[in-house]
């Protein structure tokens, strides 16, 4: 039976980021330098295939540090961790480096900058996500206020209006994200922040290039984990974009082919964290069943890339 045609749309940009990037040669850098095992508090993205890998390669990830022994590397992933992290390893002398992405370390100072001018903070986040709780954690307990919807906003109570600020995680849904700025400025018009959010340039980015597929996909997969907080919003912007379907799928086998049955158009996207070998067997999976034709949808060019540090720390 001949297949079905099908119109691909691939997004460009899509997959890594260059804090992405970064993170997992950090891991490598500091096996190939000190032998397994390293340990990688938290996962380093969010992954399950970077992660197996370098599980295979020597890496040991934990969630918290008092997993760790005090005489193996550690390293703290890509999302930032809260202050104590650091200091607590510091404390215990033991050798650690810190993946975090410069795009989250720059919230982690703006935060630290308006504590120090005496303003409280408002975070946009959503709870309990590593980034959250880590930017959070660079001030005291109880001086972040964290606000995940524009209906939060009414009940955040502050010490002083005229003395606030506001950050934001670096994954979040532009424009979720600018109708609480919005209502922020509203309640509170004396707040001082960043120009608009710090959403990164790989998030917007990886948005935009879906907003540009969504309303001419009969469906839309998002390779991406399901706790991976940029590749969910991928899924929900292709559905407000006006894309029937769409769907996160881990790698090929998550495919719901009953759900693309009769469709003539598949966009085609990945999370920041999502490795482009699982991006090539997905589409292979689609090319097994549909005669397809690829169509790169590219509404920006990336180039950003960010310094690996050219050599870790020695153990002490
Ligand atoms: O859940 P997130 O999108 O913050 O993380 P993920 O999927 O690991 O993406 C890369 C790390 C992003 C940090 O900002
Ligand atoms: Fe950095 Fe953005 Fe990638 Fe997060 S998604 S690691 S902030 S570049």
């Amino acid at each position: 039976m001949p297949k079905p045609p099908l119109t691909l749309l691939l997004a460009a940009p899509r997959g890594f980021c260059a804090g992405v990037d970064r993170a997992i040669k950090i891991v490598e850098m500091a096996l190939e330098k000190w032998g397994a095992p390293v340990y990688v508090r938290h996962e380093i993205v969010h992954n399950r295939y970077v992660v197996d890998d370098l599980r295979a390669k020597g890496a040991v990830f934990v969630e918290e540090l008092d997993e760790c022994p005090d005489d193996r590397p550690v390293i703290f992933s890509a999302h930032g961790v809260p202050k104590a992290v650091p200091t607590e390893a510091a404390k215990r002398q033991m050798v650690y480096v810190d993946a975090t992405c410069p795009l989250v370390s720059k919230v982690h100072i703006e935060a630290a900058r308006h504590h120090e001018n005496g303003l409280q903070m408002v975070m946009i986040g959503h709870a309990g996500h590593p980034e959250t709780l880590g930017t959070m954690g660079q001030l005291p307990q109880g001086e972040v206020l964290l606000v995940e919807t524009v209906e939060d906003v009414a009940g955040v109570e502050v010490r002083d209006p005229e003395r606030l600020a506001f950050v934001t995680q670096t994954t979040l849904s532009v424009d979720d994200t600018a109708d609480i700025v919005e209502a922020l400025k509203a309640r509170f018009p004396a707040i001082v922040g960043p120009h608009k959010e710090d959403i990164c340039y790989a998030t917007t980015n990886r948005q935009e290039a879906v907003k540009a597929i969504g309303p001419r996909a009969d469906a839309l997969l998002v390779v991406g984990a399901p706790n991976s907080s940029n590749s969910k919003r991928l899924v929900e912007v292709a559905r407000k974009a006006g894309c029937p379907y769409a769907q996160l799928v881990q790698r090929a086998t998550d495919i719901d082919w009953r759900a693309l049955e009769g469709i003539g158009s598949l966009g085609v996207t990945a999370g920041a964290s999502a490795p482009e070998v699982l991006i090539d067997e997905v589409i292979d999976a689609v090319r097994a069943r549909y005669d397809v034709t690829v169509e790169r949808v590219t509404t920006a060019e990336e180039n950003v890339e960010f310094k690996v540090p050219r050599v870790l720390r020695e153990p002490a």
